[in-house]
């Protein structure tokens, strides 16, 4: 097949799981060779779906076989750029893209809306995607969110909302979005892009390739550097929302996630009214799964579900719109970014207890500590955690999961995390009823 004005015989995918996978079958039915490079171990059921399709595979590592007589590379997000393979492969002059880049060249005609940001890329691509749809478009969400953009892009919709991490980005050298939105950053991922420096240079770089006739969206917070993008540049924080009692009642990042996703569809839809949006349709979007999740409450105590917090950023989120007191559960996998001014946040809000798990346990422990907060518990699991939570929760009380780490250290991800939680609040509710 043709990409990027080349004839393309021979692939090699790099990463298989979810995006690799979608890569592979592609590239494999649009009759390219394909060769599929893992660093893990593969599933017997990935094996066995690569030997039916005849598709050449290595695992364990990426060995130079990843580079012979290969045409294009294409990019698995979690794949590093600076792996010893892919800077051979560039001494070697061969084509490297993203997964995100294929997508892009696959459908060159479909107009793209690529949001991104440290945290509410997920609600605010829902936002879009479902006002679009309000309003007679055929939108579809694609990207970080769950579904790779290659899926989509053999048969595309008018217009695709794409959530797009800094791993994409970094990896990008041809994806041209024609409304880019960041949305915000703080620190996160660094222990992928090695200093807060690099990621802020791959949230940036989603204006990188614009023209003037694309539109460049941020927040009046994120200062740019001069001069570097070529679209027009508009600030969703200037979105007029309407007044209406929904809208008041949404929590004030989500108020954001909402001006920013209108200022993305009025990208597409100028003359979109903003007063005919039925807003209360977009419940589903502004409460994802995980995503500050409300529980259902234990002997009078309000337990919320934010598994999705990730990093310190969204963490200060949730601990600043609980109203009262609260009891708060941090940790898992620690990504390189500190805690301090989470720290601060804690010691300024009514934060009866710290509950601390996990890998990151004990580096959260030494930030509270630093700035004078000594009400901290250690534990090794979630089971733990909430069960001192509970003996520590008074009637009135709110038990906040919001992690502020990863779930790899001990979960699969996020989602196998923020359903392990649900599980255990269900199963002490179901405690609660039967001892009645
Ligand atoms: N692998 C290698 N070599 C490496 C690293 C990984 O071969 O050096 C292999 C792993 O062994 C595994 C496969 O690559 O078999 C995993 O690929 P991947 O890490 O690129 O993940 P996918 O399953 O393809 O999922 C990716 C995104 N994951 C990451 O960016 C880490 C998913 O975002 C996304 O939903 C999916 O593509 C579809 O677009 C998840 C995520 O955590 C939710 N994203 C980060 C975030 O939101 O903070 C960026
Ligand atoms: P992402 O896709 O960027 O991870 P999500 O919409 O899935 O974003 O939300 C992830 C976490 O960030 C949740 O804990 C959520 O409550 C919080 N959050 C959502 N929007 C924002 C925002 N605009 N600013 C800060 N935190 C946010």
């Amino acid at each position: 097949m043709r990409i990027a004005e080349q004839e393309v015989h021979y692939a090699t995918v790099m990463g298989y799981g979810r995006t690799g996978r979608a890569l592979a079958t592609y590239l494999h039915a649009h009759g390219v060779d394909v060769f599929v490079s893992d660093s893990s171990t593969l599933s017997t059921e990935d094996e066995h779906s690569l030997a039916k399709r005849k598709i050449a595979y290595e695992q364990g590592g990426h060995t130079l076989r990843t580079l012979e007589g290969a045409e294009l590379i294409v990019l698995s997000p979690g794949i590093r750029p600076d792996l010893p393979v892919l800077q051979e492969a560039r001494a070697r002059s061969l084509q490297v893209l993203s997964g995100l880049d294929l997508g892009y060249l696959v459908a060159l005609h479909t107009q793209i809306i690529a949001i991104t940001g440290t945290n509410g890329k997920s609600t605010t691509v829902k936002l879009a995607e479902a006002i679009l749809q309000q309003s007679g478009v055929d939108a579809r969400a694609a990207g970080n969110i769950g579904l790779p953009y290659i899926t989509l892009a053999e048969h595309p919709p008018s217009i695709v909302v794409l959530e797009v991490s800094s791993f994409q980005l970094e990896q990008s050298t041809l994806f041209r979005p024609h409304v880019a939105c960041l949305l915000n950053i703080a620190p996160d991922h660094l222990d992928r892009h090695g200093s807060m420096d690099r990621y802020v240079a791959s949230k940036l770089s989603i204006f990188d390739r614009q023209e003037s006739a694309d539109l460049a969206i941020v927040s009046r917070d994120i200062s740019l550097p001069r001069g570097s993008i070529a679209a027009k540049i508009s600030y969703f924080d200037d979105v007029l929302l309407p007044k209406s009692a929904f809208v008041d009642s949404l929590l004030s990042h989500n108020r954001a996630n909402l001006r920013a996703a209108i200022a993305c569809c009025k990208g597409v839809l100028p003359d979109l009214d903003v007063s005919r949006i039925d807003l209360p349709a977009l419940e589903d979007a502004f409460h994802l799964p995980y995503r500050m999740q409300e529980e259902p409450s234990l002997g009078g105590v309000r337990v919320i579900n934010d598994s999705k917090s990730t990093n310190a950023a969204s963490a200060i989120t949730a601990v600043e719109s609980v109203n009262g007191s609260c009891i708060l559960i941090l940790g898992g996998r620690h990504k390189g970014a500190g805690y301090d001014d989470l720290a601060h946040v804690v010691v300024q809000r009514d934060v009866k207890r710290v509950i601390l798990f996990g890998e990151g346990a004990p580096l959260l422990h030494s930030s509270l500590r630093d700035v004078g907060y000594a009400r901290t518990t250690l534990c090794f699991d979630l089971d733990h955690a909430l069960k001192l939570a509970l003996q520590e929760a008074q009637e009135g009380d709110t038990i906040l999961f919001s992690p502020a780490c990863s779930s790899y250290d001990q979960y699969s991800n996020y989602v196998e995390r923020g359903e392990y939680f649900s599980r255990l609040i269900r199963s002490y509710s179901r405690q609660e009823s039967s001892n009645k």
